[in-house]
C-alpha cells in the first residue's frame, strides 16, 4: 500500500510586514496582524491602535476609504488588517496607516477588569500580578520583559563568544547546595528530594567536562519572609569556569558579561528603553572593596555601629552603594573576601587568612545581584572542611567525585535575573521584573 504523507517544510514567507519596515512600503497596500489595543473615536474618523508583537502602531479609520464598519472592532479583538501606507509629512514617522479591510479572528467575550491600554496600568501590585495574563499586554509592562529577554540574549551571545557550553542541570535534587533552611522538600515517590536552590554542584561537575559552562534557569528558595527582593522561584544566571588564576578572573568575566548585555540593549532594544525612559548605566569598570573595609567605611561615613561582622544588613548594601556612587560614579560595586562563616562549604578560603573566602558579591544600586567565588578543588581540603562543619559526607558522594578524580582550579557565580532587571529599570520591587512571581503568598497565576 502506498503511504500517504505530506511534507512539512520550514515556515512560509511572512506576508505581513514588520512595523519597523513600514517606512520602506510607502504607497503600498500591506497586511498586518495584531490585537486592537485602543480605539479613539474622533468626530469623523478614529485612531485604532494595533498591538503587534513588539510595537503598538497607530492606524487611521475613516469611512472615506475603509471597506468595513468600525463597529466590528472591539478592544482586544485579534485581527488581520489590510492597510494602505500613505506618505504623511506631518506625522513623526513620516507615514500614516489607513485601514482598508479587516478579518476579525477572535473577540473578547468580556471587558477587561483592569484598564490595560493606558500609559501605565494604574492599579495595586496585587491586582497587577493577579491579572498578569492581561496586564502584561500593556505596552510598558511587556517592555520590561522584552528588555529582560534582551539581557539574556546578550549574556548568551557573550558566553558563546567566550567559548562556553550551555548546560541544563536537574531541578529535582537529593541535597541542598547552598545550606540554610530555605530549601523546598519534595516527596519523591516516598523518598526525600528537594527543589534545587542553585545548579552549583552540577555546574562544577560540568567544568570537569567542558571547562566553561553556563545555565540560565529557575531555582527555588523557600523564603518565608515577604520582602521586595526575595522570590521563591527566580531565574539564576550561572556560569562556572576552570583553569582560573584567581577569583578575580570570575569578576572580570562578570564585567564583560554585564557590559555585553548592556551593549545588546543599547543596540537592539532602543524601542523599549525609550518607552520606559531608561538610560543605561556606564559599565567600563567596576570598583572593588574588601568586605571588612566596606563595613568600616559604612560605619565611619554614617556613624553606625557594626552589628553583624559576618554579613551585610540590607541597609548597609544601600549605604555602601551610595558611597561608591558618590566617590567613583559607579552604580556597581564588588565586595570581596566575605567571612568564611557566611559562605557555603564549597567556598575556597583565602590561604593568607582562612577567616575569609576568595569570594565576592556584586551590588548594583544598593542591592546584591550576584554572588560568586573560587571553589575548593582539592578532595582533601573539601573533606576536611565538611568534617569541620559536621556535614554528612555520604550525602555528597556524587558531588565529591569531581574532587576525588581531579578538578582544575575553578569558580563561577550566580546572578539573580529579576534583581538585575528590576534595578536596571529603577523599580523598587523585584516582582515587577518577574513574569509570574512566586512568593510566600502567591502561586497563581
Ligand atoms: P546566592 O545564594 O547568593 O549564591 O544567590 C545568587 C544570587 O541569586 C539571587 N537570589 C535571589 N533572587 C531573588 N529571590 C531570592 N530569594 C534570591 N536568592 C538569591 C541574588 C543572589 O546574588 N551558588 C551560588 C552562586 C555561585 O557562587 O555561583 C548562589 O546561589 O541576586
Amino acid at each position: 500500500m502506498e503511504i500517504k504523507v505530506e511534507f512539512i517544510k520550514g515556515p512560509t514567507k511572512n506576508t505581513n510586514i514588520e512595523v519597523g519596515s513600514i517606512i520602506n512600503h510607502i504607497g503600498e497596500r500591506v497586511g498586518l496582524h495584531g490585537s486592537v489595543y485602543k480605539i479613539r473615536r474622533m468626530s469623523d474618523f478614529a485612531f485604532v491602535l494595533l498591538r503587534t508583537k513588539r510595537e503598538v502602531v497607530q492606524c487611521i479609520y475613516s469611512k472615506d476609504y475603509a471597506e468595513f464598519d468600525l463597529e466590528v472592532l472591539k478592544e482586544e479583538s485579534c485581527i488581520k488588517l489590510t492597510a494602505d501606507i500613505i506618505k504623511e509629512d506631518r506625522s513623526k514617522s513620516g507615514w500614516e496607516l489607513r485601514m482598508i479591510d479587516v478579518e476579525v479572528l477572535s473577540e473578547p467575550i468580556a471587558e477587561s477588569p483592569i484598564v490595560i491600554n493606558n500609559k501605565l496600568v494604574d492599579t495595586s501590585l496585587e491586582n497587577l500580578l493577579d491579572y498578569r495574563p492581561i496586564t502584561l499586554r500593556n505596552e510598558k509592562e511587556r517592555a520590561i520583559f522584552k528588555l529582560q529577554a534582551g539581557i539574556c540574549h546578550g549574556f548568551c551571545k557573550y558566553f558563546l563568544e567566550q567559548s562556553f557550553t550551555e548546560i541544563h542541570s536537574p531541578k529535582i535534587v537529593s541535597a541542598g547546595a547552598e545550606g540554610g533552611a530555605n530549601i523546598f522538600h519534595l516527596n519523591y515517590f516516598g523518598k526525600d528530594a528537594f527543589l534545587a536552590q542553585s545548579p552549583q554542584f552540577y555546574k562544577q561537575m560540568m567544568v570537569g567536562v567542558y571547562e566553561r559552562v553556563y545555565e540560565i534557569a529557575p531555582v527555588f528558595r523557600a523564603e518565608k519572609h515577604d520582602t521586595s527582593r526575595h522570590l521563591n522561584e527566580y531565574i539564576s544566571v550561572d556560569f562556572e569556569i576552570g583553569y582560573i588564576e584567581s577569583f578575580e578572573d570570575i569578576m572580570m568575566m562578570e564585567v564583560g558579561m554585564l557590559r555585553y548585555a548592556l551593549e545588546e540593549l543599547q543596540a537592539n532594544y532602543t524601542h523599549e528603553l525609550e518607552l520606559l525612559k531608561i538610560t543605561l548605566p556606564n559599565l567600563e569598570k567596576i570598583p572593588s572593596i574588601k568586605f571588612m573595609e566596606a563595613k568600616d567605611l559604612i560605619s565611619e561615613k554614617y556613624n553606625r555601629s557594626i552589628k553583624d561582622y559576618e554579613d551585610f544588613e540590607p541597609e548597609e548594601e544601600k549605604l555602601l552603594s551610595e558611597i561608591i556612587k558618590k566617590e567613583t560614579g559607579s552604580d556597581f560595586v564588588f565586595v570581596t573576601h566575605y567571612p568564611t562563616a557566611k559562605r557555603p562549604f564549597y567556598a575556597m578560603e583565602d590561604p593568607s587568612n582562612p577567616h575569609v573566602t576568595l569570594s565576592f558579591d556584586l551590588l548594583f544600586r544598593g542591592l546584591e545581584i550576584s554572588t560568586g567565588g573560587q571553589r575548593i578543588h582539592s578532595y582533601k581540603e573539601q573533606i576536611q572542611k565538611m568534617k569541620r562543619l559536621n556535614m554528612n559526607i555520604e550525602l555528597f558522594e556524587t558531588y565529591l567525585m569531581i574532587h576525588k578524580y581531579g578538578m582544575p582550579p575553578h569558580g563561577g557565580l550566580g546572578l539573580g535575573l529579576e534583581r538585575f532587571t528590576s534595578k536596571l529599570l529603577n523599580q523598587d520591587n523585584v516582582r515587577l521584573s518577574t513574569l509570574f512571581p512566586r512568593d510566600i503568598n502567591r502561586v497563581t497565576p
